[in-house]
């Protein structure tokens, strides 16, 4: 696509199954949840066979790790002043966004107390040349290092980690903070924009908070990430990154964001962020800006988001092996829906799966959680209405319990806190109290469909 100021726009990167698949350099996503679920089989190898066989995994696994190297294509302009985030064509999306939105960018932080490093894709909305609106939800990992940062200001400073978290309850996204309540300091922060696909794509996976997206991308693309110093933080960001901003969000500081019209379908309403204060900007002699529109479903997310659902069951598995199949149709736009099917073992075995996916890190923003016994093939829509709402007795069956939401959900009762709701669509056991007959599914006998398979030439019906 044709920018502004020279600079080419790349949008749609991830937009079909195909190019997520290209993206991965898989031919099936199912390989790359295969190449996960081998390193999480990994057992202890016994006699000297079993050990040669493990070498080319520990040789692939030496990969997943990133280095530092001195230079890289991100560094060929530095710009220390006279920059400006204007410089670059950043999108308005939609009629009644609040201006003009970095929508696909890998935000990088530190976590204060451990020194690891965080990339997750939070969308940044461009204030003016050298400010902007940092949009990491509360219950993100960056949003977690400044809230770190806000506690150990308020605990080295002159006020206690109680005001710290008096602070943080009043406004967890970020601070708002009473006169004389003013904890120093800042956290650092560096955005990529235009990182190779595979590095994009790991700031977006729902992975532990501990583990350093660096890593994940590594994995995936079976090279390690190569990073390079920061001019003005202390922070590395992909050599190979189109272009990079460097910069701090104060711990005083917010303003509002938003609205932005969003991949709910629906505008985000404006609540108030960090400031993103730019100090440096770095880029490529001739950069490629690239982006994404997100809105009503689906967009380039969607396909995105497909790929995260069949990379993490796995993953998912781990922690509930008895998951068969998820599905999280693209309308449900991720957070809403969730259908999960189960080799039902016990009496009250759904529930179970529903606490366990609202416990499961970010899964645990899905409002509605679908159980079905794994014989229901989740991926068929059709045949997961007609079983669920047969096999439901409402009352019975569903189960509200409250808890976090994500920030875009505009019905909840409070903003980030309001219901969930889950569904046990197995079939109910006497063991749960359901004593009635349960009556079998239509499936026509072989004998009768041969017998009517025969018929149809008689009849002249071939
Ligand atoms: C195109 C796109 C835009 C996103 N924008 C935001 C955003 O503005 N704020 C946010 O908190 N999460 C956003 N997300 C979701 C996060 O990237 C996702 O939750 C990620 O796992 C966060 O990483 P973390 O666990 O390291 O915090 C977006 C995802 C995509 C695909
Ligand atoms: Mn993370």
């Amino acid at each position: 696509m044709k920018g502004a100021n020279g600079v080419p726009v790349l949008i749609n990167q991830f937009g079909s199954e195909k190019r997520m698949k290209m993206a991965l350099e898989v031919d099936e996503l199912d390989e790359v949840a295969e190449r996960i679920r081998q390193l999480m089989n990994m057992k202890s190898p016994e006699g000297f066979l079993e050990k040669i066989k493990m070498l080319p995994m520990l040789a692939d696994m030496g990969k997943f790790f990133p280095k530092t190297v001195s230079t890289g294509p991100c560094k060929e302009v530095i710009k220390k002043k006279d920059f400006s985030l204007l410089d670059f064509p950043v999108l308005q999306c939609w009629p009644q966004d609040a201006g003009r939105f970095i929508t696909l960018p890998c935000v990088i932080t530190r976590d204060p107390k451990t020194g690891k490093r965080n990339t997750g894709m939070y969308r940044v909305q461009v204030y003016d040349e050298t400010t902007a609106g940092m949009h990491w939800q509360r219950q993100k990992v960056a949003a977690e290092h400044y809230r770190d940062m806000l506690r150990m200001g308020a605990a080295g400073g002159n006020h206690n980690a109680r005001s710290a978290v008096d602070i943080m309850a009043r406004s967890a996204g970020g601070a708002v903070l009473a006169q004389g309540e003013k904890p120093e300091g800042r956290l650092e922060v560096a955005v990529a924009i235009g990182t190779d696909p595979a590095m994009t794509f790991s700031a977006i996976v729902p992975a532990p908070p501990e583990i350093e997206e660096f890593i994940i991308a590594g994995f995936l693309r079976r090279k390690p990430v190569e990073l390079v110093k920061c001019e003005t933080v202390d922070l590395e960001v992909p050599a190979n990154a189109e272009i990079v901003l460097e910069g701090y969000v104060k711990l005083e500081e917010l303003r509002t964001e938003g609205p932005f019209g969003d991949h709910t379908g629906f505008y985000s309403l404006a609540d108030e962020y960090p400031v993103f204060h730019v100090t440096c900007i770095t880029h490529r002699k001739n950069p490629i800006y690239a982006t994404t529109i997100v809105g009503k479903p689906p967009m380039e997310d969607a396909f995105m988001g497909k790929a995260v659902e069949r990379i993490f069951l796995p993953l998912m598995k781990l922690t509930l092996p008895e998951i068969v199949d998820v599905n999280l149709p693209v309308e449900g736009v991720f957070h809403n829906l969730m259908i999960v099917s189960i080799r039902k073992s016990y009496p009250g075995h759904a529930r179970k799966v529903m606490n366990g996916i609202w416990s499961l890190g970010q899964a645990m923003f899905t409002k509605c959680v679908v159980v079905v016994d794994e014989d229901v093939n989740v991926q068929d829509i059709g045949e997961v209405v007609l079983k669920v709402f047969n096999n439901i007795d409402p009352e019975r069956d569903i189960q509200y319990t409250l808890g976090p939401v994500d920030s875009l959900d505009h019905a909840a009762r409070l903003p980030n806190y309001g219901s969930k709701m889950g569904v046990d669509a197995t079939r109910k056991w006497p063991a749960e109290g359901f004593t009635r007959p349960w009556p079998d599914e239509i499936i026509m006998d072989d004998q009768t469909k041969s017998a009517v398979d025969k018929k149809w030439k008689e009849l002249g019906l071939e």
